[in-house]
């Protein structure tokens, strides 16, 4: 009898503890961004960052629309300053600012001491106006507590292609991507840019090995630890179609090549509404049977995996489980949300242990990431806790070096091995 009563005291002793000593370690160790859209200042000017840049985020131009009657042709003809003039007094003055993106620019703000609830944007322009963007972004990853970011980084966007073509200096910081949505999505609008470059291509991706050529030259010219692309909600493999055929015959073989994985972000409805731009995207549930196919007939690729839309979430989980090669990844966009987050990463952890990267910022303005990982060390630590509170429960308290480790695999570790690099 004594013994079962220090069994069940024990844990409940334990719960308190285990909660501080995963904050602790969530804090202590820095995390690896597996996926942004922010970029290196060697490309040139191509980074967004500063307060305009926060307010205008596409998430918050979707929020504006549902609060204030313009319509999103006038809006679009503004300047970045009277657009964000327009949000701020919209969103955050005429309204509290109580959603997850509008509560992200609160947090920014009030990171660097300035004030949240005034009635413009005048002292947040002059201290961004003041910095050094190179000590800035240093000064960024420290407060969000990360010690590099991936970029997404695209070999046909006129603006950034003659950067890497030129010699950019990588930057220990930003770790580059070879983003293929123009390659795999957009054939028909984008092969002529890759014939500009030298590539014996045609409008119908005949010449898949002038493609992998092509994809070859840029790995060596980038040195990008994963390929990435987009993908619709009704994303099929294998079929007949320019998508699938450059897939086998050129994507994967790259891959292969450089010893890189490729990451599918599966689920997008693209332009549900155009008129909103880069906030018109939508989601929709996706047949992951071609993800299915892609892991079992190419088993020497890797695949890092996030979907969009919630109802693939435990999907995805069963082919974890199934297949070795694939490591989900991230509460994407419109999964970004405390609810959602929790809700999947409880899953995960129930599912796969340790075996997933819980997130990644899509940040596309460089303070994002000081507001996404700190929501995300806010939002994990409890469910986390709760885990090894279950363990205890069931008989093992873990210690602070198991707790540090899962962590680290979490943040770090189940990325570096995924893209082939182990710490
Ligand atoms: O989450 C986002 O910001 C989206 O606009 C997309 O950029 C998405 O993350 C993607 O990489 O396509
Ligand atoms: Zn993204």
């Amino acid at each position: 009898m004594a013994t079962l009563v220090a069994h069940e005291a024990k844990p409940a002793a334990a719960a308190g503890a285990i909660l501080s000593m995963v904050e602790q370690a969530l804090q202590a160790i820095p995390f690896i961004d597996v996926h942004t859209h922010l970029f290196q200042p060697s490309l040139g000017s191509l980074g967004l960052w500063g307060i305009d840049e926060l307010i205008t985020y596409h998430y918050l131009e979707a929020e504006l629309f549902r609060s204030c009657p313009l319509a999103p042709e006038k809006y679009f003809g503004l300047s970045k300053r009277e657009k964000a003039d327009l949000i701020w007094r919209t969103l955050f003055v005429e309204n509290a600012p109580v959603s997850e993106a509008t509560r992200g620019v609160v947090a920014v703000l009030n990171a660097f001491g300035l004030p949240t609830s005034s009635p413009d944007l005048r002292e947040a322009r002059g201290f961004f106006e003041a910095q050094d963007l190179d000590a800035h972004i240093d000064h960024v990853l420290k407060l969000a507590g990360v010690s590099e970011v991936v970029m997404t980084n695209d070999p046909l966007d006129p603006a950034e292609a003659p950067q890497w073509q030129g010699g950019a200096q990588p930057d220990p910081r930003f770790r580059p991507v070879l983003r293929l949505d123009r390659i795999l999505n957009k054939w028909p609008e984008h092969w002529e840019a890759i014939a500009a470059q030298g590539y014996r291509v045609d409008a119908n991706a005949g010449n898949a090995a002038e493609v992998r050529r092509f994809l070859a030259d840029w790995c060596r010219r980038m040195r990008p630890v994963y390929m990435a692309v987009s993908l619709p909600d009704t994303f099929q493999f294998s079929e007949d179609s320019i998508r699938a055929r450059l897939l086998a015959a050129a994507v994967l073989p790259a891959c292969g090549e450089f010893s890189i994985p490729l990451s599918l972000m599966i689920g997008v409805r693209y332009q549900v509404n155009p008129r909103l731009k880069l906030a018109g995207d939508g989601l929709g549930s996706a047949d992951l049977r071609a993800l299915e196919r892609l892991c079992a007939d190419y088993p020497e690729n890797r695949y890092l995996v996030s979907v969009l839309s919630r109802e693939n979430q435990h999907e995805l989980c069963v082919y974890a489980r199934k297949f070795a090669n694939l490591m989900p990844f991230g509460c994407w966009w419109f999964l970004n949300n405390p609810s959602i987050v929790e809700e999947i990463t409880r899953e995960r952890l129930e599912m796969l242990g340790t075996s997933f990267i819980p997130q990644h910022s899509d940040a596309r303005v460089l303070e994002q990431v000081i507001y996404k990982w700190r929501n995300t060390r806010r939002t994990l630590a409890p469910i986390l806790a709760n885990a090894y509170q279950l363990l205890a429960f069931d008989g093992r308290v873990p210690t602070r070096e198991e707790i540090e480790r899962d962590v680290t695999r979490l943040f770090r570790s189940n990325f570096e091995r995924t893209i082939g690099v182990s710490e």
